[in-house]
């Protein structure tokens, strides 16, 4: 089959940009860590803000010194809306809502959740840099959607 030069040519160009493209897209996910999520956990949107884990939302240290921080996503805030927590040391957020779909984005860092009632979201970091985090929601829930945010403070290592 004859193909003409022009042709040939346009078709090698669009393979190449093809490659450049699921290069740049492979390239940006190892190169910040993004990974999809691998967690699948369960807990009743109902009940979460009475009892158990959520219920009274906030960090926790484990006798390691590994620390987990457990929030809830809810109609507009974040709870709690300040988290603290240190530099150096692998956090562990676990996060749910009892209400419809958030997000849950720590700007400068790559932990980004979708929240949605009835699972645990969960995600590990390490904050290297002390100082103040913005923490968005980045799913669009409602009328106050976009006074929907937190903050992290890092604080320097103990
Ligand atoms: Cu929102």
């Amino acid at each position: 089959m004859h193909v003409e030069r022009t042709e040939r040519l346009w078709m090698w160009a669009a393979t190449g940009m093809l490659a450049l493209f699921t290069g740049a897209i492979v390239a940006t996910a190892v190169g910040g860590s993004a990974h999809p999520p691998s967690h699948t956990e369960t807990v009743n949107p109902e009940t979460l803000s009475v009892t158990g884990e959520f219920a009274t939302p906030g960090l926790v240290s484990a006798a390691d010194g590994a620390v987990t921080v457990s929030m809830r996503a809810e109609f507009y805030v974040f709870r709690p809306a300040v988290v603290r927590v240190p530099a150096g040391i692998p956090v562990t957020f676990r996060i749910t809502s009892p209400d419809v779909l958030h997000g849950f984005q720590i700007v400068g860092t790559n932990v980004n959740l979708t929240v949605a009632p009835g699972y645990v979201s969960q995600a590990t970091t390490t904050f290297d840099t002390p100082g103040e985090y913005l923490v968005v929601c980045n799913e669009y829930c409602g009328l106050a959607h976009h006074l929907m945010q937190g903050t992290v403070i890092v604080e320097p290592g103990r």
